[in-house]
């Protein structure tokens, strides 16, 4: 059994000196006098004060509130698209409650440096103004999530977002996670974060701090046990040290409806009167064409449905187009997921007196009492390693430091493995750990699986890397890798290609596999055959994941596939795990001859 050997506040903040936290909020606070919510077209048709106030007024009306996510590069073709948007689904009798801006990841940076940064496929809103124009498109909530919190700009773009009228401001889950390609510095992070903190907090009308815990660690922890106790650290941070109110999103990763539910019951106990900001689709459902998408978008509108009616917890429901496995979707697509939803809504109603949610509740109340024995522990823990845990900024850069997987491993509630030392048994699985432990499994048992370990040999390293957040397909190729017998080198998680590189050429690897999402697949690519080419280093490049990039003279904002450009710049674009078998087996020929076919594959 793996023993932990006690942290200390040198592992954690080695910094002699760190700026205090109090000071951060009151510098934010003290911002109030000049930046405060301004008017939008929201508030006014509404006649409220505040997005939560609305929430409320629909909770109390048992209405099932929608949300809508959209984003294109160009500023102009987004405004035009919410309005347009908006009023499709108005004509259709569809209400879309909110909506939720997915804004560009150099949106982090602040305004001043942005302009050479690397792009990704979201808008990028450069003053007041731009964020103005969005709030002032539609009169439904205009939430601003990504890059906003968490990231070098927080503060600036707090200030703006508040002047346009926005009264749900995020994303909290992303400070932990997301990191901007070529910045590191983490404290300058943390401190712009607790000043933006400081500023909403101080707003005289409710501004709800929303988290997406989905975007943070829940998507790396295997037990939703710790996913609810992230959910209270961040509600301690958030409400109970600085006194905002706290509004969770979940959903990406909770692809069936027990979970689900239990989840969204034990998060009305957690939040207690705070309203949701909104529950994001199952995205990782969808794996099909979008005829097969729309089964999976149906069943878990449906348990989101059932859930908001029998508990509202003020979550909008969010109707993610079938598209989404392919790319950003168009605004057609977004109109005939909201339509989808609104039609749903009449229908789920035929099944709630055939819900028993008995076990929903057992596992509920599991939630709840693990979680909290969670957040206990870590903070019981960071406080012994000397770290002041009634500090915010402390508390914040101790958690990001720390990462989701060592908290897990240190204070999770379920036993340890005998079997996988350093993870623990889940009390409550979350769903997205099984299924790629079962599609590991399903490949490796197939004809291409047997393949690869018949090729397979412990000299042979294979370097693993993602240029981005998305880490579920590196997951998939460690596994793989492992289990059919090469040597896996970590190559990171949001990796730039210098990094990748120097890891590659230091681990001895035979071949760098890089898993990428982001739309940045070309210029990243170009970027790692340079830095290989400069250490002299001749290793070949799979890629996989979504390989597509906004070309520079786009009208239409979406990304296109780049598959064909990515195999003349020399790397070799894998679209599944049977292409890239296919190619270590043209790429690996003197392995391939020594290891005689058939041969078996780790444990
Ligand atoms: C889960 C997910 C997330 C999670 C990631 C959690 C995590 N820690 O991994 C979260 C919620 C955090 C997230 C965030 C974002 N996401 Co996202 N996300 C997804 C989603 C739903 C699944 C991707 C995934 O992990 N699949 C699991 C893998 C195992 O399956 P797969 O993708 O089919 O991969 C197969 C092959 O491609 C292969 N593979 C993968 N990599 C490699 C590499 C090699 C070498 C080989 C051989 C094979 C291989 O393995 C699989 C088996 O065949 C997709 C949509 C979708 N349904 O696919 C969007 C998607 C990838 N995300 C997208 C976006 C835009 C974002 C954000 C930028 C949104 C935002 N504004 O915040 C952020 C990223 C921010 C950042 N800093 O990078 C877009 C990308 C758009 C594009 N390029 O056109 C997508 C397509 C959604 C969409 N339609 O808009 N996301």
């Amino acid at each position: 059994m793996l023993t932990h050997p006690p942290l200390t506040r040198a592992d954690i903040l080695p910094e002699p000196e760190l700026p205090a936290g109090r000071q951060l909020l009151d510098e934010g606070r003290q911002m109030a006098d000049l930046w405060s919510v301004g008017d939008c077209a929201f508030l006014r048709a509404h006649g409220c004060a505040s997005e939560a106030e609305y929430k409320r007024r629909k909770m109390a009306e048992g209405t099932v509130m929608q949300h809508a996510h959209l984003g294109f590069r160009d500023l102009q073709r987004s405004v035009s698209a919410t309005a347009s948007v908006y009023e499709a689904c108005a004509e259709r009798g569809a209400v879309i409650d909110r909506f939720g801006m997915c804004l560009d990841w150099s949106m982090g940076f602040p305004r001043a440096q942005r302009s050479h940064q690397t792009r990704g496929t979201g808008i990028l809103l450069n003053s007041d103004e731009d964020f103005a124009r969005l709030t002032q498109a539609a009169p439904a909530a205009m939430h601003f999530g990504d890059f906003m919190l968490g990231f070098p700009a927080a503060l600036e773009n707090t200030c703006s977002a508040l002047a346009a009228g926005a009264t749900a401001i995020g994303n909290l889950g992303q400070y932990f996670t997301f990191r901007l390609p070529g910045y590191t510095d983490d404290v300058e992070t943390t401190a712009a974060t607790v000043k933006a903190l400081g500023l909403i907090a101080a707003q005289p009308v409710e501004v709800l701090v929303h988290s997406n815990l989905d975007d943070g660690y829940a998507a790396v922890y295997e037990d939703l046990t710790s996913a609810l106790g992230q959910a209270m650290l961040e509600k301690y941070i958030i409400t109970d040290l600085i006194g905002a109110p706290y509004a969770v999103c979940y959903g990406h990763h909770f692809t069936e409806p027990l979970t689900r539910i239990a989840f969204q019951r034990a998060l009305a106990m957690v939040c207690d009167g705070v309203p949701g900001s909104q529950v994001y689709g199952a995205t990782v459902l969808y794996k099909g064409n979008h005829a097969e998408n729309y089964a999976g978008l149906s069943a878990y509108l449906l348990a989101d449905i059932a859930a908001q009616q029998l508990q509202p917890t003020g979550h909008a429901v969010n109707p993610v187009p079938v598209s989404e496995n392919e790319r950003i979707p168009d605004p057609q697509e977004i109109i005939d997921a909201q339509c989808h939803l609104n039609r749903m809504k009449d229908l789920a109603e035929g099944y709630l007196p055939l819900l028993n949610l008995q076990a929903a509740d057992q596992v509920r109340d599991t939630l709840l009492s693990e979680a909290s024995g969670f957040r206990d522990r870590v903070l019981h823990g960071l406080r012994e390693a000397g770290i002041d845990t009634s500090d915010p900024f402390e508390l914040l850069l101790a958690l990001r430091r720390l990462g989701g997987r060592a908290l897990e491993q240190r204070y999770g509630a379920g036993s340890q493995r005998p079997d996988m030392p350093g993870r623990r048994q889940p009390r409550v699985p979350a769903t997205t750990f099984t299924e790629l432990e079962e599609a590991a499994e399903a490949f490796l048992d197939s004809q291409p699986g047997q393949s690869l370990c018949a090729l397979a040999r412990p000299e042979v390293c294979i370097l693993t890397a993602t240029t981005d957040v998305h880490e579920h397909g590196k997951m998939l190729l460690d596994t793989v890798f492992a289990r059919a017998g090469f040597t896996v080198a970590d190559g990171g998680i949001s990796s730039d290609p210098a990094d990748v590189a120097a890891s590659a050429v230091a681990s001895g690897a035979a071949a760098i596999a890089l898993s990428t999402y982001n739309g940045v697949a070309l210029r990243y690519a170009r970027d790692l055959l340079d830095a290989l080419a400069q250490q002299g280093a001749d290793i070949p490049v799979l890629i996989g994941g979504r390989l597509n990039e906004i070309p520079a003279a786009s009208n239409t904002s979406l990304p296109v596939d780049v598959s064909r450009e990515l195999q003349e710049l020399g790397t070799y674009p894998c679209p599944d795990l049977p292409a890239a078998t296919q190619r270590l087996t043209q790429l690996l020929p003197a392995a391939a001859e020594k290891q005689p076919a058939g041969s078996g594959r780790t444990p």
